[in-house]
């Protein structure tokens, strides 16, 4: 079901790229897009019609009154990398994620521009639908921080000087460093082993809620995104491989779950 819902939301995304209408920003480089809440209202109508007993959070329309207590949440990102999409730049995706008692059990991402699939059951492994094959999903086995690349997300969120010194403090470390505008593709890279980690100093929930458990079912680090009202007011993350988990989480200055089933709400 997550599978198929992900994919025709992409696509219903995809069909409006380049031509959705922006709508009145919710910040300073906090775009949004008539595709964004129409994707959203696709996404909830579906997940309701399917599963009527489970809560929903969403970027764009918020939480059900259940949120705090429904044995299965679904968490939502409709279009995450919108300020790439109103741009026409192809670097965004849907990420639909599922909680079961408070611990991230399902993730899904749909990226149209490639038409790439990544999913996740706990326990089941990370994977990825593309050209018609499907592939399991290994972190990176890069083992040396000269050798590495990191997506440092960025937004206002946090005070410009501390991104500028995880930057450093990355780029001193000899890591390439790059930031791509979606929070959800960086995990997926990380989870791909495209790159070797992500890190962001705040991060909502429905940007990451899928992604984090790809990388844990792809052998990979996550931190305890959750805990401590991650799930409403979002937190720091740090996603990485196993091979430089610990020097990463360092620089990020994220502490890692030691396993990603320590992972709570
Ligand atoms: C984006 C995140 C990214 C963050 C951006 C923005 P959106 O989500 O995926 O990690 O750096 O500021 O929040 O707003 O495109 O869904």
């Amino acid at each position: 079901f997550c599978r198929r819902l992900a994919a025709d939301a992409g696509r219903l995304a995809h069909s409006a790229f380049g031509s959705a209408a922006l709508l009145p920003a919710k910040g300073r480089h906090d775009e949004v897009t008539a595709m964004d809440r129409e994707v959203e209202r696709f996404v909830r109508e579906a997940i309701t019609r399917a599963f009527p007993g489970d809560a929903v959070l969403g970027e764009e329309d918020g939480a059900s009154a259940d949120v705090a207590s429904a044995e299965f949440l679904w968490i939502i990102d409709p279009i995450d990398g919108t300020a790439n999409y109103a741009r026409g730049i192809a670097h965004y995706c849907v990420s639909i994620g599922v909680l079961h008692n408070q611990v991230p059990a399902i993730g899904v991402l749909h990226d149209p521009s490639h038409d790439r699939l990544y999913w996740a059951a706990r326990g089941q492994g990370a994977w990825l639908d593309e050209n018609g094959a499907t592939r399991r999903l290994a972190v990176s086995p890069i083992a040396s921080l000269d050798g590495a690349t990191v997506e440092c997300g960025w937004s206002l969120r946090r005070p410009q000087a501390d991104y500028i010194a995880l930057f450093d403090r990355m780029l001193g470390a000899g890591c390439a460093v790059r930031r791509a505008g979606s929070g959800a593709l960086g995990l997926a890279d990380v989870a791909a082993g495209r790159t070797e980690a992500y890190a962001e100093l705040h991060i909502n929930s429905w940007d990451c809620a899928a992604g984090l458990l790809l990388v844990a079912e792809a052998g990979g680090r996550i931190n305890d995104f959750f805990a401590g009202g991650g799930l409403l007011q979002g937190n720091p993350i740090v996603a990485t491989n196993a091979a430089l988990a610990e020097p990463l989480a360092a620089l990020a200055g994220i502490p890692l779950l030691s396993t990603p089933q320590e992972m709570k709400r």
